[in-house]
């Protein structure tokens, strides 16, 4: 495959890129801080969307290099956002972990790392990592997970909802922030929303308060989604509604907006 074998000049190169979308405070409104999604501008091809490369990258290992790649550079803007919002600025970066990271005996230590680098505090860094890729995990896939979470890096279980996981292992988990599939979302669109829909997701956030975790819905894309959502009690949103993934210089304008 054409793409495969272009994937390691693509990283020495400089072809990928990060674009941000905003994580918003369903209360208040407030940017609470942005999801790193990397693109890749090929040469011929244009700008690729993760779903085009990532696999390909797991496939070959590549994901390793270019996940820490993605990591430095999204820490380092966390930065960034924290140094001109001013003290006490809470904005957080959300970075996406691959299976293959998980087991990647790295892990922790290159997070340590670049967060030491980059003069950041753990709590400005939140890994997602998808509820499938934690079904049925050991202590051993856990352990790092574990250590990062003492450490004071908040742990998301992306894509929630989908993977059929088992409720009660949640509590084994060492996560903080349960991420509500879109396809839950999506009922919130038609008008009265779909009641099972309803019933589900206040289920989930109900289960997700009493275990103190909080709840960030994705995909919201109107503002009676996002009204709908806020009366059920989930915490934080993502969507389209707030905005789409975008340039970091964005995120610093929506977040200053509310300042
Ligand atoms: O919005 P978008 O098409 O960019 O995202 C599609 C999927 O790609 C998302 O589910 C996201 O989890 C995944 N993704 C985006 N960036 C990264 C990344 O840096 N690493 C990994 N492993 N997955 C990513
Ligand atoms: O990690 P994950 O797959 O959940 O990443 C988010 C994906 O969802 C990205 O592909 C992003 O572009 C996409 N996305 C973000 N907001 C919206 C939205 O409001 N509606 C839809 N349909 N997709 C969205
Ligand atoms: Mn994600
Ligand atoms: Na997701």
């Amino acid at each position: 495959h054409g793409l495969t074998t272009a994937l390691p000049a693509a990283l020495d190169r400089g072809e990928f890129f990060i674009e941000y979308q905003p994580l918003v405070h369903l209360g208040d409104g407030s940017v609470r801080g942005a999801e790193a999604l990397v693109r890749w501008l090929h040469p011929q091809h244009g700008i690729l969307g993760p779903d085009r490369f990532i696999p390909l990258a797991e496939h070959t290992g590549l994901i390793v290099p270019l996940g820490r790649w993605v990591m430095e550079q999204s820490v380092r803007q966390a930065r960034t956002w924290r140094e001109r919002h001013g003290d006490g600025c809470p904005l957080r970066i959300n970075v996406n972990l691959s299976p293959c990271q998980l087991t990647h005996p790295g892990l922790v230590q290159d997070t340590v790392d670049i967060l030491e680098r980059a003069g950041v505090q753990p709590d400005a860094l939140c890994l997602e990592v998808t509820e499938s890729a934690l079904i049925g995990a050991d202590d051993d896939l856990l352990k790092p997970l574990r250590r990062l979470a003492e450490m004071g890096v908040d742990i998301a279980l992306d894509d929630f909802g989908t993977g059929y996981s088992n409720l009660a292992n949640l509590r084994r988990l060492p996560v903080s922030v349960l991420k509500l599939d879109r396809s839950f979302t999506r009922g919130m669109q038609q008008f009265p929303a779909d009641p099972v829909d309803l019933k589900i997701v206040e289920g989930i956030v109900s289960l997700a308060h009493s275990l103190d975790l909080a709840v960030t819905v994705e995909g919201v894309e109107t503002g009676a989604q996002a009204e709908q959502l806020r009366i059920l009690g989930c915490d934080t949103a993502q969507g389209w509604y707030y905005a789409r993934p975008g340039p970091p210089e964005r995120l610093h304008e929506l977040a200053l907006a509310d300042a």
